[in-house]
């Protein structure tokens, strides 16, 4: 494989021309150029943008009134396409891979009508707004069996949001694993810039990529003795295109090697904003371009004080805006190579490198000239299976650190069950949720009370305004249990509902110190047998899951409840009604079919 890449990046191999744009994507995948606002001819007022600024801090920033809502039409269905080739069978959105891009300004409404229609065989789905706070709109979290039931086959659901933050995002399935099967786009807000840039090249989303269908990774993941597969990936994307080594493929399915890579389109000269996103399910990815530094100008949705590098990380479910200043003159009548390398330390790749094609000129993207550049040195070795070190990244806005209220320590071990499948136990615990009785709906109709459904792995707030400080601890190493299933892996960790605070991350246990102008972000790397310390404020009463991105991880039960201020959740206009809408479909169809939840939830399957 290794003289595939190298073969391709070096020119000998054909890059482009095997596939068209819909057998490989179903359209042409292009979000590049967008305007630095969304501008509303049809408002009384237009929003007067230059007089705000966006500091990132969501507990004490309010988005603007805009009083605009922008509508978005989702069906999500079963799809044959073959993103690097191969092809295989995906679940997609408006049957496109990567899905639409949805755009807002800061403080508008989102209304996005999804339709499921995944059938033969019949699927549920939801869909997740990944870092989105939904302050008051818990219900529209997207996550089965905690803050929605699934949207049963044949069956619509609107979810209306608030676009509460600027800048790079995504949405995904929440349902099982059912983002590796392809239900993942971007999301960008905008709004006032903590930097200037001129050139808004748009979403780069990255995704490691499986030939092997999703429920059949989940069943090697969480069986038991020699049904149990790692779930090792076979390429990696950048926005859905890559080439692939079709002898290594099977033969049985359709495959060209050439189906050809992205393309970006960087004005010379310029400021140039690209706006990096994990999409993936697993892999941590290494991002660089070459023979061009980046200035990184925000992590997740959060501005920080601008740094200048040749590589980022990120991790499943995080985000990076980077600027790079566009060459001139001759340097800029070349063809350039964007690559992302997945870290073969702490995921499990087949096929670790992702590349895209980067030109100066529409005629250069037109006649598909080769990059012949040069990757950037950077050493993984020393980094490990870690984001930046905190005093690399940090917020331009600062926020002070306060005394927690409570301290929730909490010990992950990766273990096999009584029947011998993987699962992730915190502090002795798994988790699972029931698609049937989400928690969110327990807690409105009163029904949720101490103690509370072990599985659900809850850990309550308490009421008012408080600080809650949380500490990972990553497989602290139990010799007497002999079921201790020694592989460690990185978990990069997601809040809903939050940007939290990193207070520390790294090796071995926390020493007690704290990071001076501490991160905020909503997904942040739990190291191998390390730590990660994290806290923030309830200002937003819901259930918010705080799992691993890794979606395999997810599917072993890798996630916990956070309880917050269940006494003002009751009081949230709307919630039973709309959970009703989910529900009492999803009970009618699960009466009629049969729901084999293999996995925690937070994805599961059905039956084929
Ligand atoms: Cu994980």
């Amino acid at each position: 494989m290794a003289s595939f890449i190298t073969k391709l990046v070096t020119g000998i191999l054909p890059l482009f021309g095997g596939t068209s744009p819909e057998q490989s994507n179903g359209k042409l995948i292009d979000y590049q150029g967008l305007p630095d606002i969304l501008e509303d001819t049809s408002l009384v007022r237009r929003f007067a943008w230059d007089s705000i600024s966006y500091n990132g801090d969501t507990v004490n920033q309010q988005p603007p009134e805009t009083g605009v809502t922008r509508k978005y039409d989702f069906h999500v269905t079963r799809a044959q396409l073959a993103p690097d080739g191969y092809l295989r069978d995906m679940i997609v959105v408006n049957g496109q891979f990567p899905g639409p891009l949805i755009e807002a300004n800061w403080g508008d409404w989102v209304e996005v009508t999804v339709t499921s229609n995944i059938t033969g065989p019949d699927e549920g789905t939801t869909i997740h707004w990944h870092g989105l706070l939904q302050k008051g709109t818990p219900f529209y979290d997207g996550v089965p069996g905690i803050s929605q039931c699934p949207i049963a086959p044949r069956e619509s659901f609107t979810y209306r949001f608030r676009a509460d933050h600027v800048g790079t995002s995504f949405y995904h399935s929440h349902y099982s694993a059912q983002i590796n099967a392809g239900v993942v786009g971007p999301i960008v807000f905008h709004g006032p810039k903590s930097q200037k840039w001129d050139y808004d090249v748009g979403p780069v989303l990255v995704t490691d990529w499986f030939h092997k269908e999703y429920f059949r990774i989940v069943q090697g993941v969480v069986g038991s003795g020699t049904d149990r597969r790692p779930a090792f990936s076979d390429n990696n994307l950048i926005n859905g295109k890559m080439n692939f080594d079709c002898s290594l493929a099977d033969r049985d399915r359709p495959c060209v090697s050439n189906a050809g890579v992205s393309k970006f389109r960087l004005k010379p000269g310029k400021d140039n904003l690209l706006r990096i996103i994990n999409g993936g399910s697993a892999g941590l990815q290494y991002f660089s371009v070459d023979e061009h530094e980046m200035t990184v100008i925000s992590v997740d949705f959060v501005p920080i004080q601008p740094y200048r590098t040749n590589f980022i990380t990120l991790g499943a479910g995080q985000r990076s805006d980077v600027i790079i200043h566009g060459k001139r003159g001759k340097l800029a009548n070349r063809a350039y190579w964007m690559r992302s390398n997945i870290s073969t330390m702490c995921a499990l790749p087949r096929q670790p490198y992702g590349l895209a094609a980067l030109y100066y000129s529409e005629e250069d993207a037109k006649m598909e000239i080769k990059p012949s550049s040069h990757p950037q040195q950077y050493n993984i070795t020393r980094l490990g299976c870690n984001n930046e070190p905190l005093t690399v990244t940090k917020p331009l806005h600062r926020k002070p650190v306060q005394k927690p209220h409570r301290t929730i320590t909490i010990n992950v071990q990766d273990t096999l069950n009584a029947t011998g499948s993987d699962e992730y136990l915190m502090n002795n615990q798994t988790f699972r949720v029931n698609y049937n009785a989400p928690i969110l709906k327990a807690v409105t109709e009163g029904n949720a009370s101490q103690p509370y459904e072990p599985l659900w792995n809850a850990y309550e707030t308490g009421s008012g305004k408080r600080v809650i400080r949380i500490v990972w601890e990553n497989q602290k190493v139990d010799p007497t249990n002999p079921n201790f299933y020694n592989v460690t892996f990185a978990h990069p960790m997601h809040l809903h509902g939050h940007d939290f605070q990193v207070l520390a991350a790294g090796a071995g246990s926390w020493d007690g110190s704290v990071a001076t102008n501490a991160l905020r972000r909503d997904t942040h790397i739990l190291p191998p047998n390390g730590h990660l310390v994290v806290q923030f404020e309830t200002d937003n009463p819901g259930v918010w899951p705080f799992h691993c991105h890794v979606a395999w991880h997810a599917s072993a039960g890798l996630s916990i409840s956070i309880l917050e201020r269940l006494s003002d959740v009751v009081r949230i206009p709307g919630t039973a009604h709309v959970m009703s809408q989910t529900c009492e479909a999803w009970d009618a169809w699960s009466k009629d079919n049969i729901v084999e939840q293999i996995d925690s939830g937070l994805r599961v399957m059905q039956k084929d």
